[in-house]
């Protein structure tokens, strides 16, 4: 019997990716692919990188959730345009869902569009969306040791946030371990360390986020 392989899935994605780029590209929009598991942080961290930003560029949230719309409320509570996906099931994000929702946002003037993935440390790393920066999110709650369980999206990240750092001392969380294994994976990738309840690191988050938009 004939085997099927489905690659085509991917090539497809990555063609709506490509003409997601060219739609950023247009209306010169960086965006910013925000990944990991449920709870680590994701909207907390887009939340204080808005308010970081304050004045400084006009942004849109394009929020990725099963169900609900929780965090696009989250967000637009703070002023900022958001809009919600609910993939209705899927634990990912593909580039369709970005490039519906990219239609239906005005991006004239948009320096900056955050696009929060399904909370999830395995496929929303394998899905390319068009984005400029895949930000991945660990808290220090869920252990030093992911990097060794999750590895693509620790490998395929062009930054990863630590966050909670303020529970640290309450957990076995070794940072410099954490830090050794993730540069082992990944030399390239910029490591901060931040807690988005105490506001520790996000000014040094933000500031080299915005000299990388600025390019
Ligand atoms: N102690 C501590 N708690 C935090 C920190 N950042 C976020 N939290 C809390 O962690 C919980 C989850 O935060 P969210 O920002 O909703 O996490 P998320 O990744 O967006 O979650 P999902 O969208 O459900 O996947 C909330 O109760 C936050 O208040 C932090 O730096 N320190
Ligand atoms: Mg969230
Ligand atoms: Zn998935």
């Amino acid at each position: 019997m004939e085997i099927k392989v489905l690659e085509g899935v991917f090539d497809a994605n990555e063609i709506v990716a490509k003409e997601n780029r060219g739609i950023l590209d247009k209306s010169g929009t960086y965006m910013v692919n925000m990944m990991a598991s449920p709870g680590a942080g994701k909207t907390s961290l887009i939340v204080k990188t808005l308010e970081g930003l304050s004045g400084d560029l006009k942004s849109v949230v394009i929020e990725g959730d099963i169900a609900g719309k929780v965090d696009a409320e989250r967000v637009s509570d703070t002023g900022t345009e958001a809009i919600q996906i609910n993939t209705g099931g899927s634990c990912h994000l593909e580039a369709k869902q970005v490039n519906t929702a990219l239609a239906n946002l005005s991006l004239e003037g948009i320096g900056l569009a955050i696009v929060e993935n399904v909370g999830n440390l395995v496929c929303p790393a394998e899905f390319k969306l068009g984005e400029d920066l895949k930000v991945m999110i660990l808290s220090a709650a869920e252990g030093d040791d992911k990097p060794l369980k999750y590895p693509l999206m620790f490998s395929e990240s062009d930054v990863l946030i630590v966050n909670k750092i303020d529970l640290i001392p309450y957990t076995n969380f070794n940072l410099e371990k954490l830090k050794e294994t993730v540069i082992k994976m990944n030399p390239g990738v910029t490591i901060f360390e931040v807690s988005c309840t105490n506001g520790d690191g996000i000014s040094e988050w933000v500031e080299w986020l915005k000299k990388r938009i600025k390019g």
